[in-house]
């Protein structure tokens, strides 16, 4: 990864080198972590870091479900965001604030285990690469079902739900795709690892219920809003997988991997769809501040961001 030059830890910024934290860490031990991911984009008007606000909800969201009281409010790890983006001076960069169960007590029970908070930053390119944005990438239903609501809090963005990612992106890696896509226990359509899923058909757009265990994606939130600003109809509900099979065009939201086409699914040929094309636009040039049509969503640096050969 790229090394930036400083993060945020408990309220103070430290060199990225001394970001330590003990082997003794709870979170280390038994993943009982949370975490957000962000992107802060360059515009015209400086940076903005995209829904920023309802990221850091969920990650109080996130905090409640593992009854974690976290000592940051939504305001104060807000300006920490805005001061880490400008001391790194990054005018486009991924934003990574994490909470975990600290050093203390061993022992699955977290009680009385510090919190500790820690915000990274650091530029993250095309998350399925530049090629998967315009070409569409390839993917496979994993044999790893996503975890079941009564399992571990899927609403939860938790450390230890990514277990479950790892197992089935790697298997998919393994066997020559780029990224896996998971079902229920009940055999519907879940997550892709770290994305949401959405299938075109006949013109109108599904994706998963939030009850099919999906994470409840902000950028899903996002395209749902723009695609009906388009024109289309959404329809969230239970899909199962051979809706992908038939599927007139299929992609993927996440703030990582933005909207990404598939263009097959277990060897199946989809192709990158028209639909996909007009979505992915519409939502790039609304990170980018080049839309002024959903422009409440661009939370604005209040400082200019100035990159170090400026400084
Ligand atoms: N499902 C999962 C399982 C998931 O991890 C993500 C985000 C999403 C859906 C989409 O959520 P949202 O970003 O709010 O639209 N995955 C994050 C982490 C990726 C990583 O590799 O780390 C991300 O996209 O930032």
């Amino acid at each position: 990864m790229q090394e930036t030059d400083k993060i945020w830890m408990n309220g103070e910024l430290v060199d990225w080198a001394d970001a330590r934290i003990h082997v003794g860490a709870h979170g280390l031990h038994y993943g009982s972590g949370i975490f957000e991911g962000i992107r802060a984009y360059a515009t015209a008007k400086g940076t903005s870091v995209f829904r920023l606000s309802d990221h850091l909800k969920r990650l109080e969201n996130s905090a409640r479900l593992l009854y974690m009281d976290l000592p940051y409010t939504i305001e104060e790890l807000r300006s920490a965001c805005f001061e880490l983006i400008s001391v790194n001076g990054l005018p486009e960069c991924y934003l990574r604030p994490i909470a975990f169960y600290g050093y203390g007590e061993l022992g699955v029970a977290a009680t009385g285990n510090p919190i500790d908070v820690v915000i990274m930053s650091w530029p993250w390119g095309a998350y399925l690469g530049e090629e998967g944005l315009k070409a569409g990438i390839r993917a496979k239903i994993s044999s790893w079902q996503r975890v079941g609501p009564n399992v571990i809090p899927h609403a939860a963005k938790a450390t230890g739900v990514y277990v479950n990612s790892m197992l089935a992106v790697t298997e998919a890696n393994r066997a020559g795709y780029d990224e896996a896509i998971l079902l229920t226990a009940d055999g519907y359509l879940a997550d892709g690892s770290g994305e949401n899923v959405f299938v075109v058909q006949g013109g109108r757009i599904f994706t998963p219920d939030l009850s099919a265990s999906i994470l409840p994606g902000i950028t899903r939130d996002t395209v749902i809003q723009i695609a009906q600003d388009l024109g289309y109809t959404v329809i969230e509900k239970n899909l199962i997988r051979s809706d992908l099979f038939v599927a007139d065009e299929v992609f993927m939201t996440g703030t990582a991997a933005e909207v990404t086409p598939l263009r097959s699914i277990d060897d199946v040929e989809i192709g990158v769809g028209p639909i996909t094309l007009e979505i992915q636009e519409a939502y790039l040039d609304t990170a980018r501040g080049r839309s002024e049509r959903w422009a409440q969503w661009l939370e604005y640096a209040p400082d200019p961001v100035q990159t170090p050969a400026e400084a």
